[in-house]
């Protein structure tokens, strides 16, 4: 496997970054999960755009032009022959001493890039739906650090998932702090309901997933009504349909919140209806390549 490291690209057994750097030492850095599917990066633009944001918002100046990026990302993927892909850029702070101090990493940032097969749910879970739970975990609150930033410091996802890992589920829904519908450990969520689809706001508390835009852009194509909408665990209860957006999990149909029944129990006509488009769009739309 090579690795795209601060410009090269290396075999991983080579593949080391310092522990010095505050990306390590402090979680001081911020990434993208970004996929490819049959030779074409789905939504590559959007996602070194967010990259671009969340440095930016945490004043980490990215050492390469997005150009530059998009390229590195397409010889990483190139280099370990990849048509389908799951792809992980990171840039850090880079190398620094014991202090939390930004400055001392003197603009010695890393980037990393890793493309690796992707692993999934199993097959049944996207036909059968899945079961979630609330956790007791919310979701940072946008004066601490903004969920909006995709941060190396994902110890609040991490928690909530080890919440969800040790009550017997693979996904959590994390409330903000009003108490809220936020969103789960690594994916947004929707519901439907009457004909209608609904999905927290991205200032409550979530990420703005590229998932999530694309399914409001997929349900106003079929005609769906979109809301983005605060949304409490009642709502999601009393909902027709529910379903998780990310990118490595893509659309996840959800039957039963809290012990609660969504639905008939089993993915609704709307879900299946946006799962189909997604599933279209990305083995049509993205960033082409040759291997
Ligand atoms: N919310 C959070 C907190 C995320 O981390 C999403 C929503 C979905 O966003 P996109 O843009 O992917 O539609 C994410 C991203 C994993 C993994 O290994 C998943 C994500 C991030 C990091 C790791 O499952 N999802």
């Amino acid at each position: 496997m090579k690795i795209f490291l601060n410009g090269k690209l290396v075999d991983k057994s080579q593949a080391k970054v310092s522990v010095f750097d505050h990306g390590f030492l402090y979680g001081d850095g911020v990434f993208e999960g970004i996929r490819s599917y049959g030779c074409l990066v789905f939504k590559l633009k959007e996602h070194i755009d967010r990259l671009f944001e969340s440095a930016h918002s945490i004043t980490l100046k990215v050492p390469m032009a997005k150009k530059a990026l998009v390229d590195a990302v397409i010889k990483t993927l190139q280099a370990n022959k990849l048509k389908d892909a799951y792809i992980r850029v990171v840039v850090s702070r880079g190398e620094g001493d014991l202090g939390l101090d930004p400055r001392k990493c003197k603009g010695n940032e890393t980037v990393v890039i890793i493309a690796d097969k992707i692993t999934l749910y199993p097959k049944e879970l996207y036909d059968k739906g899945m079961e979630i739970i609330t956790v007791p975990t919310i979701r940072n609150i946008c004066e601490a650090l903004n969920p909006q930033i995709k941060s190396l410091n994902y110890l609040n996802n991490i928690l909530a998932k080890i919440e969800a890992i040790n009550s017997g589920y693979q996904e959590a829904i994390m409330l903000d702090h009003l108490g809220y519908v936020a969103e789960c450990t690594g994916d947004n969520i929707f519901v439907v309901k009457k004909g209608e689809l609904y999905t927290p706001p991205q200032c409550m508390g979530s990420l703005r997933g590229i998932t999530r835009d694309t399914v409001l852009a997929i349900a106003r194509k079929l005609k769906i009504p979109t809301h983005e909408h605060v949304l409490t665990r009642h709502e999601l209860f009393i909902s027709d349909e529910c379903f998780l957006t990310g990118t490595a999990a893509e659309i996840v149909p959800v039957v039963k919140v809290d012990g609660r029944g969504i639905g008939d129990c089993k993915p609704g006509k709307a879900t299946k209806a946006i799962m189909k488009e997604f599933h279209r769009l990305t083995r049509l739309e993205g960033v082409k390549y040759k291997i």
